[in-house]
């Protein structure tokens, strides 16, 4: 009945929204019938939730992130519906194939990596468990750029995913928010002789609603992500009273669309750049007004703001929104400042996603206070009172002061948006257990002394209904048969697998769902490599952002190492590897880009090495993103997660690995270390150095020589990328590679390498034992259920949101 109805739908669809003729028809135009039906099916939801959260007036949860990766959200929809089955149904009907459709799907990359998806995945929980919540976040209109290799290198391509149309999102041009740059400030006497400041802007940018519906999983409940797009305030007529200078208009619309033309592709260090702060402020701006708003339509006085509204800033990157607020409520809505400042600090929690030091922001002073000046007037006051506050509690404490001042004054003066943050929000929290321990010991040591109630931790969580449920359909159907079909959402059940574990039936199902994906990721690897990979092999997989502190390169010592030794050793009997990694860099990231290129050359020499490619091959997959993530994970025997100890604040691929029954080979950090409590120690392979060992080597000066000069092997595996070997013959591109290892190495790599080796050593013995193995990896699923992003936003909601679930009619 409901195929009936959906192939029917399908058809009005490709007739009355696409209308092309049937000469004319592509696969993509299926593929965007059947996303406006499925759409059509959830609107009835998505307005009776919307309906419901006004008229029951309960506390919404406002997840402000610059970064949604939501990935494809065909196949996800029709996950969360339950009418998966329909729709194939109904296409094959049609004539079409429901997979060759899903793939037609242009993702929406809006984000970098993990911060970006772990915001995908709590609004797919946040639905999933009922309670009422908005992302708010910026359409860019180039996300995160496709990679392409050429010649080993990584290049750049702009993704232009809106080029054939978004059927998701619905314009909300009514929804339309007012921003200032710029200008200056005035201060005035208003009717009441009150002192007031009024803020002159230089420009004025018009913020415009597209909204996405997200359905929960087996719910009626379908939240909102709202994202805005920069427009000019009246594109042409604007000159009529000025000027008169059509090219002036003209320039003020191009400057204004561009604030949400570009995603900044950084992962890590900061940029600092002016239109990066017009992002955050931008669309900021326009979510809180956009929440004022709907309060004043509710006829709920705006002193409510904080019973009504839970924001979460997602790292720094909105944390102007503390100042916003209070501007908004101080100038605008004319509240007293500390009324103001009261529900600003109920208001906001900031969630922490690094502790490395150069990714943390900081704007320079003077260019803060070119775009936001009366922003940086309302920072000086929050600052003023807060440092009285500091010194009040410790009295001649003057560098406790410095420290801890909104306003960095060594060197050129900026502001800390950690810790306008941190002084905003009336909870803080890391993102890993490890990682939360850190964030109290050293980044926000003296804001934890001041104010040791409003930190916690709050461990990162994956959906599985995306990253298993659905991109693993295989295991799904085994899961179904095994535990029932509740376990998508209790996942606890996960826990009757360990039973299942000393069964030797289930065992051998298990394996040959692992082999099936990974003939299934083979398959794509050779359509998009060439590269032919041996599914019986053992795979051992690192997909993640590249950055010199993932630790890629020690990866790559490792596959050389290996390579070394065969060569050497013919006959040594090691069992066959296939080792696959993916994964972008940011396109200014020098060493990221020559650790590509590594990959890439070591890849090329070994893959066509007949002595040794019979037992080993490396491949890098292009373009890592969502849609082939969820081909990667399914398909992992072996998760790399292999970061200096202290520096991955939690990881999530790490979790989306165990969900699918890989084995771990890590060291203990971020989330690692719980992954392997939860699992036990003895289905983990760990090594490396701890946190505070790597703190301590560090402290006493590192010597990456003394390791060089004790391990000939490892002498020789440099000696030998340095050569030329890996790249015809030319000394030149890995030199930079090899001596910043040997002069620098700030992650420990070689420090780590001995015992890195002699793990993966470890992880050959426990290959080759196939039944134990597969009981590990079924013991890695049975117990992945703390990983569920479900788990995770029950915490926010209790601990920290105080959200309840509202049913939905
Ligand atoms: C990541 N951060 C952490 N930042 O590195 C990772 O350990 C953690 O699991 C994840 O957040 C989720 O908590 C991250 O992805 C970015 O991509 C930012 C994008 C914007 C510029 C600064 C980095």
């Amino acid at each position: 009945m409901q195929a009936a109805a959906l192939k029917q739908a399908v058809i009005d669809h490709l007739h009355y929204s696409i209308g092309h003729p049937p000469v004319a028809m592509t696969l993509h135009d299926y593929y965007y019938a059947l996303a406006l039906a499925v759409r059509d099916r959830m609107q009835h939801r998505w307005l009776n939730t919307i309906q419901t959260n006004f008229d029951l007036k309960r506390k919404i949860v406002c997840y402000l992130s610059a970064e949604f990766l939501m990935g494809p959200h065909l196949g996800n929809n029709l996950l969360n519906l339950g009418i998966e089955q329909e729709a194939r149904t109904a296409l094959a009907e049609l004539g079409q194939d429901l997979d060759s459709v899903l793939e037609c799907e242009e993702e929406p990359g809006l984000g970098n990596g993990g911060l970006g998806r772990l915001a995908a995945c709590y609004l797919d929980s946040l639905a999933t468990l009922q309670r009422p919540a908005v992302g708010f976040g910026i359409r860019y209109e180039f996300g995160i750029f496709d990679q392409e290799i050429h010649d080993g290198w990584q290049t750049e391509i702009t993704d232009k995913w809106l080029r054939y149309g978004n059927p998701w999102e619905i314009a909300k041009p009514e929804v339309a928010c007012y921003v200032n740059w710029g200008g200056h400030t005035e201060h005035y006497r208003d009717e009441a002789g009150s002192d007031r400041v009024r803020w002159v802007p230089y420009r004025v940018v018009k913020g415009t609603a597209f909204d996405t519906p997200i359905q929960g999983y087996g719910v009626n409940n379908c939240n909102t992500l709202r994202l805005w797009s920069a427009e000019a305030v009246e594109s042409f007529d604007f000159q009529a009273f000025n000027t008169g200078d059509y090219y002036q208009a003209v320039e003020d619309k191009v400057v204004s669309e561009t604030v949400t033309k570009v995603l900044y592709p950084n992962d890590e260090p900061q940029i600092g750049k002016h239109l990066r702060l017009g992002q955050q402020y931008f669309f900021v701006s326009c979510s809180l007004q956009n929440l004022l708003h709907i309060l004043e339509l509710a006829d709920v006085p705006v002193e409510n703001f904080a019973e009504r509204y839970a924001v979460q800033l997602n790292d720094t990157h909105p944390s102007i929104g503390v100042a916003e607020l209070m501007r908004l409520l101080v100038d605008e809505r004319r509240l007293g400042w500390d009324k103001a400042w009261a529900i600003t600090v109920q208001t906001f929690g900031y969630t922490n996603h690094t502790l490395l030091p150069e990714a943390l922001e900081t704007w320079p002073l003077p260019m803060f206070q070119t775009l936001l000046p009366r922003h940086l007037e309302i920072i000086y006051e929050i600052n003023r009172r807060f440092l009285d506050e500091v010194r009040a509690r410790f009295p001649r404490d003057e560098a406790r002061v410095a420290r801890m001042s909104l306003i960095g004054e060594a060197g050129e003066k900026c502001i800390r948006m950690a810790h306008l943050a941190a002084v905003g929000s009336h909870a803080i929290n890391g993102v890993a257990a490890l990682h939360s321990d850190l964030l109290k010991a050293s980044v926000l040591k003296d804001f934890y002394e001041m104010w040791p109630e409003r930190f916690s931790n709050k461990t990162n969580g994956v959906t599985p209904r995306r990253f298993l449920a659905l991109a693993n359909p295989g295991l799904r159907a085994l899961l179904n048969e095994t535990l029932g079909g509740q376990w998508p959402v209790e996942v606890g059940w996960l826990h009757e697998l360990e039973a299942k574990a000393g069964d030797a039936a289930f065992r051998s199902k298990w394996r040959a769902i692992k082999e099936a994906n990974k003939k299934r990721l083979a398959d794509y690897i050779r359509a998009h490599t060439d590269i032919e990979l041996d599914p019986t092999w053992l795979f051992d997989i690192q997909v993640k952002r590249i950055h010199e502190y993932k630790r890629q390169h020690l990866n790559v010592l490792h596959i050389v190492t290996l390579y070394r030794r065969l060569k050497e050793n013919p006959g040594l009997k090691i069992p066959p590897r296939a080792f696959i990694f993916g994964g972008k860099a940011a396109p200014g990231y020098f060493m990221a880009k020559r650790i590509i290129k590594l990959i890439n050359a070591v890849a090329e020499t070994i893959n066509a090495d007949p002595d040794v490619n019979t037992r080993m091959k490396v491949a890098f997959v292009p373009n890592f993103n969502v849609q082939n993530a969820q081909l990667i994970y399914p398909a992992a025997d072996l998760s790399e997660q292999i970061s200096t100890a202290g520096k991955e604040a939690s990881g999530t691929g790490n979790m989306k690995f165990m969900l699918n029954g890989a084995l771990t080979i890590g060291t203990l950090d971020g989330a690692n270390v719980e992954i392997r409590e939860e699992v036990g120690a003895e289905n983990f392979f760990l090594f490396g150095l701890t946190a505070e060992e790597v703190e301590r080597i560090k402290r006493e000066r590192y010597h990456p020589t003394d390791y060089i000069a004790s391990n000939p092997e490892l002498r020789a595996v440099l000696e030998l990328i340095n050569s030329g070997y890996f790249s015809r013959g030319d000394a030149e591109v890995f030199r930079s590679v090899v001596d910043n290892l040997t002069f620098s190495d700030p992650f420990l790599v070689l420090a780590d390498y001995a015992a890195y080796i002699a793990c993966q050593e470890q992880v050959n013995v426990a290959w080759q034992d196939k039944e134990k193995w597969t009981r590990m990896s079924i013991l890695n699923t049975a117990c992945s259920g703390k990983f569920s992003s479900d788990r995770a936003i029950r915490e926010y909601c209790d601990e920290i949101w105080n959200v309840q679930p509202v049913t939905v009619k």
